[in-house]
């Protein structure tokens, strides 16, 4: 397969003035006529006509109205045309029905519906498929459907048709259309300026009761655009759409966003907290696409991180202002270290800003995503945030309508600041999690702290300079008093002391507050320091980060010596579990464990080989343990955590139920699941059905449940993911890969829609013990659920393909084991381009 290069660019040949299309919608030959005013260049590096295409049927050319004969080549097609502007028409015909792979124009419960990004627009007509290539579109839809949506404001419509306009450029990326019998939640926002917006979320028809949640969150991230980064939406309706069938979370297209129906419909005896949360996110990170996307969007797709790590960020900003700053923080950091470090410090490492790719689907990653978001934090720690706010006015002022690069960005920031960032842009540039290791001295009142960074070597980059990292830091005295605030260090040196005067006695530090770096910390310390910050830390981040630590310490002796669960650790866990001065969901935080996969890295990390049953064991062990310390005041603690109030998808309720979700699960391990199954029984909402369910799971009467809320959940498709996931989730080691296997047969199990393939085959690879069971049962069973599922969607295929990418920690018969199930999907026929790359990168 063909290997593309971010130094291998150059730009279109072509202008692109007006694109106008037509769709004769039909699920088996669907016809797309296209009208396209292309002017040429001068002076172009790049003079050739090529327009991509892919599995299109041509069946007539033209150009200025005369037939033409265009050579089909290997993705496209070529074609000599005028030196001076020209009309390029073509028709070609589709078949969305067929369409598995849920990219371009395809069908989704008798739905017509479109995903572009990244490459799909040349699976719906001959087109220059590129970011950098922006115009207007007018589309026309010609279909018995009730419903017929497109980019943009509505131009006309009647019996069988409707036209759209979007009169803003843009690249065809962005490009959307929807056709079925939908039926909308409606509302409508008034912007800043006093312009009328009409919102509507479509549904299939059932569904309207569950668009509510999702219409407040989008207003409510139009409001917040205005008020923080004086943005406003630019069209006269804004429309999203939910689909049953899709391969991400959702999607920006310019006034049409389209989202996976999981990640818009809420209600609260379907959805959990967590959905909520999740989904107001989601809403608001495409609505703030809108800005930040497609109003300047990416030059090439080597630049994905200037959009996405800007709008993870932005949303980020925003659920921390509508919940809880601290607790936002906690949980994007725990997210990161499971997904993006897993991957920096793997054979899939790769910098923000990619350099090379085969298949870019492959690139939309956490490291693109959290790592793009986290190096922006950064940025805005470094400058400061007047000067952030002014660097993006700027951003916006200059680069509106442009298809735009990282050098763009830094550019913004270099002019309104007058800072030099090209050491700063290393971060885009080199891969790999740098470890900051941190030696302290105290002499006559001075402290003085040393901190030395290096990057491991990751693919193809066997050598790392040191990178401009902020590291936070305050000073305690030893009894626990804050004696110097927050302040940021710069590290820009391989290594580099900073001194602290003037002090009385030797203080502890609090390093990385707020994780300010994307870094691995390396620190001598002691269980008493950690329980010392635990208790008296006054950033939020770093006490909960003490906890952690204390965890792992824990955990890791229980491993590798045999020992008890920590004495002093679980006193410092009760303690805290009653403090009811502190927020219920950062208690509920510190109460959750590290997950066994990032206990397995850390026992990598000290050269131990980890046994994932041995860390599972450990886990059980001290949960049980924590349970029976807690045993007197757990029935009470249940009951004060208890929310009585209707269920509010709110954060303080969140917060709460989520602590009480912790300690009916501990409180299960006591009274065999008397109290779970009361509240099962008593559940007007999912987050409290879930959770009962959840700990009845490891309990006697598991099956039973399970098949009662499958009676009564049968029929909606969302729940019934969880159902599938959760079994997967709850099975014993030995019994995962079988459980799941099971479901795999199940009648309901469709491997064709994502959310379902995920729900079991994304529970088992997080299954660590089962997945990684010695059998290698777990990895046999998701090779060959990835083998046919690849013939049908790719994307989705590779995309999974990463569960194996930590196959490096593990012992060598698990190394030989996985070793062989990745050699079969490489050796299966016809391989994607997708998998293809995704294995041949894990195998390296
Ligand atoms: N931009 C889309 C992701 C497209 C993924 C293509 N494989 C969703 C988002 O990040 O908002
Ligand atoms: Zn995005």
């Amino acid at each position: 397969p063909e290997t593309f290069y971010l130094k291998d660019y150059k730009p279109f040949g072509f202008e692109v003035e007006a694109v106008e299309l037509t769709f004769k919608l039909a699920p088996n030959s669907t016809r797309v006529l296209s009208k396209i005013r292309f002017s040429p260049k001068a002076n172009a590096a790049d003079p050739r006509f090529f327009l991509h295409g892919e599995a299109l049927k041509l069946i007539s050319a033209k150009i200025d109205g005369a037939p033409v004969t265009p050579e089909l080549i290997a993705g496209g097609l070529i074609c000599d045309t005028p030196d001076s502007p020209f009309t390029w028409e073509s028709e070609v015909e589709i078949d969305p029905a067929a369409n598995t792979a849920l990219e371009g124009l395809y069908m989704s419960s008798g739905m017509y519906c479109t995903q572009c990004e990244a490459e799909g627009f040349r699976k719906i007509t001959y087109y220059p498929d590129r970011p950098d290539v922006m115009s207007t579109f007018s589309v026309r839809i010609e279909g018995n459907e009730k419903v017929l949506l497109s980019n943009g404001n509505p131009t006309g419509a009647g019996e069988g048709w409707a036209e759209w306009l979007d009169p803003w450029p843009k690249p065809a990326y962005l490009f959307a259309l929807v056709a079925g019998d939908l039926v909308n939640h409606a509302d409508s926002f008034t912007t800043r300026s006093g312009k009328d917006v009409e919102l509507n979320i479509w549904v299939r028809p059932g569904d309207e009761g569950k668009c509510a949640f999702g219409m407040d969150a989008l207003k409510k991230s139009m409001k917040w655009d205005e008020d923080v980064y004086g943005r406003e939406y630019d069209l006269d309706i804004f429309n999203i759409v939910a689909v049953d069938d899709f391969n991400m979370g959702a999607m920006e297209n310019k006034g049409l966003n389209i989202f996976n129906s999981s990640c818009v419909l809420a209600s609260p005896e379907t959805s959990t907290d967590a959905n909520f949360e999740r989904i107001e996110a989601i809403i608001a990170h495409e609505y703030f696409h809108n800005w930040t996307g497609n109003r300047i969007t990416c030059r090439d797709w080597f630049q994905l991180c200037l959009k996405e790590g800007l709008t993870v960020f932005r949303d980020a900003q925003f659920t921390a202002d509508m919940r809880s700053e601290p607790v936002k923080r906690i949980e994007d950091v725990i997210a990161l270290r499971a997904r993006q470090f897993p991957e920096d410090n793997g054979p899939l490492a790769h910098p923000p800003r990619p350099e090379q790719f085969q298949e870019i689907n492959n690139f939309y990653t956490a490291t693109v995503y959290e790592k793009g978001a986290e190096v922006i934090g950064m940025l805005k720690r470094l400058v400061g945030d007047d000067n952030y706010d002014k660097a993006l006015d700027l951003y916006f002022d200059r680069h509106d309508g442009q298809a735009c690069t990282i050098e763009d960005w830094l550019k913004v920031f270099e002019d309104a600041t007058g800072r030099d960032l090209s050491q700063f842009k290393l971060w885009y540039s080199q891969a790999g999690t740098p470890q900051v290791t941190v030696s302290e001295a105290y002499a006559g009142g001075t402290y003085t702290l040393t901190l030395a960074q290096s990057t491991p070597p990751t693919p193809g980059q066997p050598d790392k300079a040191p990178r401009v990292i902020p590291i936070t830091i305050g000073l305690l005295s030893p009894n626990g008093d804050e004696i110097r605030a927050t302040e940021v260090l710069e590290l820009t040196e391989a290594e580099q002391s900073f001194t602290f005067d003037g002090l009385a006695a030797k203080p502890v530090p609090s390093i990385l507050r707020e994780f300010s770096a994307p870094v691995i910390l390396k620190r001598e310390s002691t269980n008493a320091e950690r329980a010392f910050l635990l208790a008296h830390d006054t950033d939020p981040f770093n006490r909960w980060e003490a906890g952690n630590a204390l965890a792992t310490e824990t955990r890791v002796t229980m491993v590798t010596e045999g020992a008890a669960p920590d004495a002093a650790y679980l006193d410092a866990l009760e303690k805290l579990v009653r403090d009811d001065t502190l927020d219920p969901a950062f208690r509920a935080l510190v109460l959750s464990p590290p997950s066994q996969s990032e206990i397995a890295q850390t026992l990598h990390d000290r050269g131990v080989t980890p046994d994932p049953q041995k860390i599972y064991d450990a886990a059980e062990t001290f949960a049980q343990t924590l349970a029976q310390q807690l045993e007197t005041s757990l029935p009470r603690l249940y009951a004060a955590t208890t929310v009585d109030s209707p269920y509010q998808p709110d954060a303080h309720g969140a917060g709460l139920r989520a602590l009480n979700g912790r300690i009916l699960s501990l409180l299960t391990r006591l009274d065999g699941g008397e109290q779970a199954a009361r509240q099962y029984q008593a559940a007007d909402n999912m987050t409290q059905q879930y959770a009962a369910l959840a700990a009845l799971m490891k309990a006697e009467n598991g099956e039973s449940q399970s098949q009662a809320f499958f009676d009564q959940w049968q029929n909606d498709r969302l729940v019934m993911d969880k159902w599938f996931g959760l079994q997967v989730a709850c099975a014993a080691p030995d019994a995962a890969a079988k459980v799941a296997m099971d479901l795999t047969r199940h009648a309901l199990f469709d491997m064709k829609n994502p959310n379902r393939f995920r729900a079991v085959m994304g529970a088992l690879a997080g299954n660590h013990a089962g997945f990684h069971h010695k059998s290698g049962a777990g990895y046999t069973l998701l090779a060959q659920q990835l083998i046919a599922l690849d013939s049908l969607n790719p994307q989705t295929t590779a995309r999974m393909c990463s569960a194996f990418q930590t196959w490096a920690r593990y012992d060598s018969a698990r190394q030989a084991l996985i070793r062989t199930e990745l050699e079969r999907i490489l050796a299966a026929e016809d391989l994607s381009r997708d998998t293809n790359e995704m294995v041949s990168r894990i195998l390296q």
